[in-house]
């Protein structure tokens, strides 16, 4: 047995399963990027979500770093996707389970399918020694509406980012959360907050909210630079959040933008939509509502997200050799 079957054999577990690229590609300390499955199955409608998984690998290997697409199928958990595996996570009637951390066991123990979540992808990363990881938006606390609906919702990506040292990389969070709140809760529990060249927390489809960043980085080498620092120098097990605002020309019209929320709220309220189907339920109504404008920004933005992701996981892996 050689150095990489020992590697993968350590890492490998029963409920934890390697594809050999991103075993081999972490034997040798090259850069993997994670990719979770949840902005794939339960984000995007069936018939694109595919080809924005085929193209989120590409942006990876185009910026030198291996993709690890991240999934839970038949009760294990999958690192890296195999062709015939990703088709099952992007089928139209694939079934999967929405996975947040806590669903895990549950998940594995019972055999079941299901797509990740931040939360639970970047369990699972971390799990698997990968340390940078790509999606669109993050979770967070839900604004409260009267009665009902979303009364009091807060993301468990929130809480796993606070405890779990990966790098997440995104557009802010969706203007259909509490933004200001969000922002608070990252800061009580202790996560640093980088902007990528901007010093506004992005807003998903727009590139600013009213809320500053705390910190500004430039470029990969600063903002890998920033994540050694913090995981070498400060005790305690958090990530980083890295939030890059969605290209300029994918920004979506302000006023469409507003209008899309106040519907997208009005609905939530009147089919008493409540937990884990929030989100779904309102990306899919601005998908709808905007005739696709907001599909394209929402996939603009993953991609710019993967490829920012990709550099500053090549800066990590050229640093630590
Ligand atoms: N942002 C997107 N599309 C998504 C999500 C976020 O643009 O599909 C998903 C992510 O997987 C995120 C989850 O972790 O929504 C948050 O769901 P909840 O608010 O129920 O924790
Ligand atoms: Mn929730």
């Amino acid at each position: 047995m050689g150095w990489d079957d020992l590697w993968v054999s350590e890492l490998s577990t029963d409920h934890l399963v390697l594809s050999d690229e991103v075993a081999d590609a972490l034997a040798e300390g090259r850069a993997v990027v994670a990719l979770e499955s949840t902005l794939l199955a339960h984000g995007l409608p069936a018939g694109r979500n595919h080809e924005v998984g085929v193209r989120l690998e590409r942006v990876v290997r185009e910026s030198g770093a291996v993709p690890a697409t991240i999934a839970v199928l038949d009760g294990k958990a999958r690192i890296g996707l195999s062709e015939a595996e990703l088709d099952r996570v992007c089928a139209k009637d694939s079934g999967l389970v929405k996975l947040s951390r806590r669903d895990l066991g549950p998940a594995l123990a019972l055999g079941r399918d299901g797509a990740t979540t931040v939360a639970s992808t970047a369990t699972l990363a971390h799990q698997a020694g990968i340390g940078v990881f790509a999606t669109g938006g993050l979770g967070g606390v839900h604004l409260t509406l009267p009665r009902g609906a979303a009364a009091w919702d807060v993301s468990a990506d929130l809480d796993v980012l606070s405890t779990t040292p990966v790098v997440v990389v995104c557009s802010g969070v969706k203007s259909v959360l509490d933004i200001a709140a969000t922002v608070e809760v990252l800061e009580t529990r202790s996560v640093p907050v980088l902007g990528y060249r901007t010093d506004a927390f992005p807003a998903f489809y727009l590139r600013v909210s009213a809320f500053p960043v705390p910190w500004r980085v430039d470029n990969p080498a600063d903002a890998a630079a920033v994540i050694d620092a913090h995981r070498t120098h400060v005790p305690g097990g958090a990530g980083v959040l890295l939030v890059n605002p969605i290209p300029v020309e994918h920004e979506l019209d302000r006023e469409l933008h507003d209008r899309l929320l106040q519907d997208g709220m009005d609905l939530l309220k009147q089919r008493d939509i409540r937990g884990k189907d929030v989100t779904p339920v309102l990306l899919e109504h601005f998908h709808t509502a905007s005739e696709g404008a907001s599909l394209t920004a929402n996939i603009e933005l993953v991609a710019d997200n993967t490829r920012v992701a990709s550099e500053v996981a090549v800066e990590l892996a050229q640093s630590r050799r």
